[in-house]
């Protein structure tokens, strides 16, 4: 099961070579596990699949070396043929009941949503966690919606069953806010990724997070 607990705040980080001034997803993971990352996902929308296929072996290595959570975004081929811990889809991709027949009961399955009906859907259809997003304005996801805000994230701390992670938009100076909303698990990409010092931007993100 992903670790997202609900009583302890934790990053769920994303890699994306787009924001990473030039560092590779081997880089990328590297530091972030190295950091103390416990979820880590691969997200590269714009690498071929062979390519995929070899960074996503490598990432669940790395991430079973360092006792954490390697779930692949999109790719539930890939996730399967490098034996991840789940796969992350959206609400255009292959219904949950069928990703579900494909992976087996063991794998997790993440779910991004956008409103209270997705959310119920999600679980209804048997999501092991859902996204709540995008909470503010973003630049890294190409075909993303206008932010949700604070509403869906509020109604989902108080209604949803299963763990969520916010995501969208969220850095070291807002993360508090998302929080304090009653998120204890939140995605960040372009902030750990396309830090000075990823290791120390993971330390600071936790930190303010635990400060909320
Ligand atoms: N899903 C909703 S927003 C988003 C995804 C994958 C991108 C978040 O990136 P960032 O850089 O943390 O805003
Ligand atoms: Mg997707």
């Amino acid at each position: 099961m992903v670790r997202i607990l609900p009583d302890e705040t934790d990053i769920y980080a994303l890699t994306d070579s787009k924001f990473a001034r030039g560092r590779s997803v081997e880089e990328q993971a590297r530091a972030l596990l190295g950091a103390g990352v416990k979820i880590l996902q691969y997200r590269e929308k714009h690498a071929k699949a062979g390519v995929m296929l070899e960074e996503c072996r490598l990432l669940a290595r790395l991430c079973r070396e360092a006792g954490a959570c390697f779930i692949v975004n999109d790719h539930i081929d890939i996730a399967l043929l490098v034996d991840a811990d789940g796969v992350h889809i959206g609400q255009d991709d292959l219904p949950i009941s069928e990703v579900r027949r494909l992976v087996g009961p063991e794998k997790i399955i993440g779910l991004s949503t956008h409103n209270p009906a997705q959310c119920e859907a999600a679980v209804r259809d048997g999501a092991d966690y859902i996204g709540v997003g995008p909470i503010f304005a973003t630049q890294t996801k190409e075909d993303v919606c206008a932010p949700v805000g604070f509403d869906y994230l509020e109604w989902v701390a108080q209604n949803c069953p299963i763990p969520f992670v916010a995501i969208g938009g969220i850095k070291e100076h807002n993360v508090g806010e998302v929080v304090k909303r009653g998120c204890t698990c939140c995605a960040l990409v372009s902030e750990l990724v396309g830090a000075d010092d990823i290791a120390a931007k993971v330390a600071s993100v936790r930190e303010a997070m635990k400060k909320a």
